[in-house]
């Protein structure tokens, strides 16, 4: 049984769904059309034949995914990443899907593919990937609802030295704080990660049980906008493009 968008190749497997990543040409980075079919895949993959989904990149990728495509970010003073985002639409339907989503990572994860990972159920990587959160590189904060997601998945203190420090962790160090389940050498990732197939829906629902209340999410999406709205934002879009380090006020 074979499904597949022109960025993704799915395919199935003993009744576990697989999807390969196919956006090699722009580091599988979060653009609305790989996105789409990401999406659409699990979709497809929700299914009685398959008991659960495995989402890697190509074998030997030295990029899982270079995270929310940077060309379409928003443009300065519109609303920070609204609910329609890919980077948000992609994280819901992982969180949504009744089927456990297993990361199977090579290569480097990067800003908004860190929090796309964290929404699987499991996370299995190869020795050598490395995991980034790097929204202080571009002089922004993370999008609210990925930072809310980030503090209830992971340990507070850790989330604030990836976002503060804006540099990549090891494999092993996300091991060792309760990022990855486990870490393989890549030879390895395939064959465990299809043996280890697992409830979830009950799961989901307890671990989004705490809220804001409108006022505090009014208060923290002001502040985002600010950010957004700022000279730093431009800066750090900038330096991207330009392939240097960003210079912020
Ligand atoms: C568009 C890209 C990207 C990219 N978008 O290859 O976390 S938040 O809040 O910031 C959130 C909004 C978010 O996720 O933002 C994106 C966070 N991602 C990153 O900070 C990763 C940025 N990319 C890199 O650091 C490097 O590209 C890595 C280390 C991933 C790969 O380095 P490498 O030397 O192998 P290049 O840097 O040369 O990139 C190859 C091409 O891909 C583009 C990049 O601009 C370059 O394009 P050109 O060949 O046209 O110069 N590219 C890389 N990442 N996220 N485009």
């Amino acid at each position: 049984m074979r499904y597949g968008g022109q960025y993704v190749n799915v395919s199935t497997r003993n009744k576990i769904g697989i999807i390969e990543f196919n956006y090699q040409q722009k580091l599988n980075v979060l653009s609305k059309v790989f996105v789409f079919d990401l999406v659409r895949a699990i979709e497809e993959l929700t299914c009685p034949q398959v008991r659960c989904i495995i989402m890697r990149a190509p074998k030997g990728a030295g990029v899982f995914s270079a995270g929310h495509d940077i060309d379409e970010l928003p443009q300065p003073g519109c609303d920070p990443l609204p609910y329609d985002d890919p980077l948000r639409l992609l994280v819901r339907a992982i969180q949504h899907c009744p089927k456990p989503v297993i990361a199977m990572v090579e290569g480097g994860v990067w800003g908004g593919a860190f929090e796309v990972i964290m929404a699987t159920d499991i996370v299995i990587a190869s020795s050598t990937a490395t995991f980034a959160m790097t929204a202080a590189n571009l002089g922004v904060a993370y999008n609210l609802a990925g930072t809310h997601n980030l503090m209830r998945d992971t340990s507070l203190h850790i989330i604030k030295e990836m976002l503060f420090n804006a540099t990549p962790i090891s494999a092993q160090r996300a091991e060792a704080v309760g990022i990855v389940n486990h870490v393989l050498p890549a030879a390895q990732l395939e064959e465990f990660a299809l043996a280890m197939a697992v409830f979830k829906e009950e799961l989901r629902v307890l671990g989004e049980a705490n809220t804001l209340n409108p006022e505090q999410f009014e208060r923290i999406h002001a502040l985002r906008r600010t950010a957004y709205a700022s000279q730093d934002y431009q800066e750090g879009l900038l330096a991207f493009r330009e392939k240097r380090k960003p210079v912020f006020e």
